[in-house]
């Protein structure tokens, strides 16, 4: 460990907090790292953990046989939400490998091409909502328009529930909730662990009262199912019906609500932020836009609902995207750590249990791989010739292994449908004045984003 650069002023006791921002630990680590190389340490009070964003010790950490998910940080700080549900669950636990295979069929091919239908009937509620606000000479909202939508489309394919976000001027007092306990497990991080009751005791008190809203609203929704009978076999029919294919077994009531959090929250935050980022390097970009746009009108025409295959045809819209999530992967990480004593990347010796922290939006700016321009966006880097030649492990926005994100083709596909649906209808204009910034909560945002829309084509 001693060998790992850290920090050069660093306070005994409290660590590497000079010059920190604690409303913002990527970005920080992003400037550190930047300083301090592709392995670095970073001490918060008591805790020292190592961060990674090289492509060579990344590739490493992706090796299964000698390590795996590690949960620490921002993820083991919502297991008191989300316990043994899948994206908490510590790796050991036998209901990771059941949810894992009860659920993995609801991620098909199939399956998703029955969700499609409903993706667009959620995104014809946003164009509904855009037309409105345009018609009234208002700039639109996009990061709080991007959550309503992904909220609609997760509880409506995945558990046949209407939030109604777009009938509210709010948030959803769901989304108000799960905002707030993200922010406090990523707030619990910069603290010191014997200090926090003391130091976030209102908040702990307004966590508590979150965790319980959400609790409630998926108690209110399983109750809901369980009256009506089953729905035509969503992912919450899968959670509470379907039996393990060969150990016959099922999830169990208290898991079921856990899953139903996981996947209310995980399934809608981070697509949210991916739509809207991509929205923002559109608008400051129109040559961009206007290739994005040739494409969906020479794929699409003027189809009213176009079907499930005709999504993936959009190779560019789809690259946009993929440029987006690679500058701003939305889950801007993920921890590994080792099966059993090993060397990583041949240089640092570490413990088993021991584990790094893998920085993604860092990983995808390295300049020893993406280039001198790695911060420009510009979406042929992902032509398939450009994929082909990269070495493997160095775009990693879904994390990796048998751990990796689930529902990676359910956002790439909704991610992409709504892009191309929202640049055949209109012509996106960012605010004058309007500078990048990036708010944090575990996941990345951007914060106040605005574009003012011009209606396009008619017929579509
Ligand atoms: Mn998702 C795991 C990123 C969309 C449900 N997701 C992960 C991980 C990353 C990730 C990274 C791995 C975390 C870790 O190793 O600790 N997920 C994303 C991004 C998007 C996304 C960037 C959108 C863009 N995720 C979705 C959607 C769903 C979903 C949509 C559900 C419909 N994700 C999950 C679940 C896991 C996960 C569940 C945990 C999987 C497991 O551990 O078995």
């Amino acid at each position: 460990l001693d060998r790992i650069p850290h920090p050069r002023h660093r306070l005994p006791l409290l660590g590497d907090v000079l010059g920190v921002d604690r409303h913002r630990p990527v970005q920080d680590s992003m400037r550190l790292g930047r300083e301090l190389g592709p392995v670095f340490r970073r001490r918060i009070f008591g805790k020292e953990f190592v961060i990674v964003w090289g492509a060579e010790p990344t590739a490493d950490l992706a090796d299964e046989s000698r390590f795996a998910k590690h949960v620490g940080l921002g993820v083991a700080n919502l297991r008191p939400l989300a316990g043994d549900g899948l994206f908490t669950a510590y790796n050991h636990e036998p209901n990771w490998q059941l949810a894992h295979d009860v659920l993995v069929p609801g991620f098909s091919r199939e399956a998703m091409a029955g969700y499609h239908g409903m993706m667009l009937t959620v995104a014809g509620r946003l164009t509904d909502h855009w037309d409105r606000e345009l018609a009234a000479g208002r700039a639109v909202d996009v990061p709080g328009d991007m959550t309503r939508l992904t909220l609609e489309t997760i509880a409506r394919t995945g558990f046949g529930h209407d939030f109604g976000s777009f009938e509210r001027d709010r948030p959803h007092p769901f989304v108000t909730a799960m905002v707030g306990t993200l922010g406090y497990a990523q707030r619990l991080n910069s603290v010191p662990a014997p200090l926090a009751p003391l130091m976030l005791r209102g908040a702990a008190r307004r966590n508590a009262a979150d965790m319980a809203l959400l609790n409630r609203t998926v108690d209110a929704l399983v109750a809901e199912r369980r009256r009506s009978g089953g729905g035509e076999g969503d992912l919450l029919d899968r959670m509470l019906a379907t039996a393990h294919p060969e150990t016959g077994e099922k999830l169990s009531p208290q898991n079921v609500r856990r899953q139903v959090i996981t996947f209310l929250v995980a399934g809608h935050e981070t697509t949210s932020g991916a739509l809207s980022f991509a929205l923002y390097y559109l608008a400051r970009h129109p040559e961009i836009a206007a290739k994005a746009r040739a494409e969906v009108d020479r794929v699409w025409g003027g189809t009213a609902r176009p079907g499930y295959d005709q999504v993936a045809k959009l190779r560019y819209v789809r690259r946009v995207l993929d440029e987006s999530l690679r500058l701003w992967p939305t889950a801007p990480g993920y921890a590994r750590e080792a099966l059993r004593d090993t060397v990583l990347a041949g240089g640092h010796p570490m413990r088993r249990g021991a584990w790094a922290l893998v920085l993604t939006p860092l990983l995808h700016r390295d300049p020893g791989v993406w280039g001198e321009d790695a911060e420009r966006f510009d979406p042929d880097r992902f032509e398939p010739r450009a994929v082909r030649t990269r070495p493997p492990h160095t775009f990693k926005p879904f994390g990796t292994g048998v751990r990796a994100c689930i529902g990676r083709q359910f956002a790439l596909h909704e991610a992409t449908l709504v892009l191309a649906l929202l640049l055949r209808r209109y012509e996106l204009r960012a605010e004058p004045g309007y500078r990048l910034a990036v708010t944090e909560r575990l996941t990345l945002m951007p914060q106040g984003f605005r574009v003012r829309l011009e209606r396009r084509r008619a017929d579509a």
